[in-house]
């Protein structure tokens, strides 16, 4: 289950990792690298450990993937505010929020944004059509690369993309999907990204008439912050002294068939999370 392998990786890094420094100010504990794979047909993968807010997961998915938009006041539009701590300002600078410093500037035309970055990315390289076009007319294709990581780019971005790549393939019918993060907060940031991809692979999916196959995850620097170990903790109690809950599933409204036309307003309606039983909210703080 997705639970066993979540809370496995994040064992090991509590019993085996590193504590080091790094450019946030809050020592993390890390380990190198980590791989796990998720096969949809066991369900869909929300913790059940800890409650997953789906919908800001999938509005974030959506924002990258089908707005293919890096204006932050999309998502705030929408009652997401992961992002806040990343606007670029009026004046063109992304501020550290607790001392006030300038942490990076920018041209003032990247106001609100989260400058080239992301969703900004797509767009540019016309990525996530190129992708649905190969699946329709070439599925033998090998070289369905979806790469975040343009070189050129990265300098006129608040931060580098973390979830960087996605490699896609059919075999049998089935869209297998394969997932590279150079970054991973174990914590707050893993069980939203492996939801996320996890929603987008059932989309992508159905809109080119495959079944949703199998999901790679491939981490390097996995990652718990010093101020989530506690947090961190009680999930790994949870998951080894409480009964385990079932997977839940996920509904797709079946009657979309092209990519854009899912839902992206506020209440999120093409999709749902159905027989959903968690074991309540943990709160982990979130680094800047
Ligand atoms: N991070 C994630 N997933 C994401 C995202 C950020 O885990 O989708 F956008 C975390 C990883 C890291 C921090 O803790 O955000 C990015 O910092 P850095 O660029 O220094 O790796």
């Amino acid at each position: 289950a997705w639970d066993d392998q979540y809370c496995t990786l994040a064992r090991e890094i509590l019993d085996h990792g590193q504590r080091v420094h790094n450019r946030t100010g809050t020592d993390s504990i890390k380990i190198p690298s980590w791989h796990f794979r998720i096969d949809l047909k066991d369900g869909f993968p929300a913790l059940t450990t800890k409650q997953l807010f789906i919908r800001q997961a999938v509005l974030e998915i959506l924002w990258i993937w089908q707005a293919r938009s890096n204006d932050v006041r999309w998502l705030q539009d929408r009652n997401v505010h992961i992002w806040d701590k990343w606007e670029i300002n009026e004046e063109g600078k992304w501020i550290d929020e607790d001392t006030g410093k300038v942490l990076k500037s920018f041209d003032p035309s990247f106001a609100h944004t989260i400058g080239t970055a992301y969703g900004y990315v797509m767009d540019k390289y016309r990525l996530p059509q190129r992708l649905i076009d190969s699946l329709r007319n070439d599925p033998e294709d090998r070289r369905r690369v979806v790469s975040l990581w343009q070189e050129s780019e990265l300098d006129t971005a608040v931060l580098p993309p973390c979830v960087w790549s996605t490699e896609w393939d059919v075999t049998d019918g089935k869209l297998n999907l394969w997932v590279h993060q150079r970054s991973c907060d174990v914590p707050l940031g893993l069980p939203f990204n492996v939801a996320q991809y996890a929603v987008l692979l059932m989309m992508i999916a159905q809109v080119t008439g495959l079944e949703p196959g199998t999901m790679d995850w491939s981490i390097k620097d996995a990652h718990i912050y010093v101020d989530q170990v506690e947090g961190m903790k009680e999930q790994l109690r949870r998951w080894q002294e409480e009964e385990p809950k079932p997977a839940p599933t996920l509904w797709i409204d079946p009657a979309i068939t092209e990519f854009e036309d899912f839902d992206s307003s506020t209440a999120c309606t093409s999709v749902k999370l159905e027989n959903y039983e968690h074991m309540g909210k943990l709160r982990f703080a979130l680094t800047q």
